[in-house]
């Protein structure tokens, strides 16, 4: 089983529904939940113009491969309606790999850890409140 972070995020239309549906299909396809983090509200990072975000956090233990893993994700929000027209363009759900166990991979399609985490405010507040390991001061 491997220790996995994912970062749900939405910033268009009914934001905590959108949350609340990805929770539960993470729940049924990908693999039990062990911790979530409270809904946080956030100002949109490194765009403008745009409504704010609903951000939260929840650790899974997940089976199978991290390629397994990012299809699986996709999928779910490519049937939740997500369009994916311009980079940090508005979406309805954005569900994020955060950490997968300790492994590092860069890949052309995956960067784990995830790229910026370390710089916004909203992943490390999440990550803080269900300690995670991997955070300094925790674990
Ligand atoms: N995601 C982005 C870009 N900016 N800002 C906030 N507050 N929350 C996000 O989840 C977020 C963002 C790209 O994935
Ligand atoms: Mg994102
Ligand atoms: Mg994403």
């Amino acid at each position: 089983m491997h220790d996995v972070f994912l970062q749900l995020g939405s910033n268009i239309g009914d934001r905590k529904k959108y949350l609340d549906e990805a929770v539960s299909l993470i729940t049924f396809e990908l693999g039990l939940i062990n911790n979530i983090s409270k809904v946080y509200e956030s100002t949109p990072w490194g765009v403008e113009g745009q409504q704010k975000y609903l951000n939260q956090i929840l650790q899974i233990n997940y089976k199978f491969e991290p390629l397994d893993l990012l299809k699986s994700i996709l999928d779910i929000e490519s049937r939740m309606g997500r369009k994916r027209i311009e980079k940090w363009g508005e979406r309805v759900i954005d569900i994020d790999i955060v950490f997968y166990g300790n492994e590092e991979i860069s890949s052309p399609n995956l960067t784990i850890p995830h790229y910026d985490w370390k710089k916004r405010d909203f992943f490390i507040a999440c990550l803080k409140e269900i300690s995670c390991p991997f955070v300094e001061g925790n674990g």
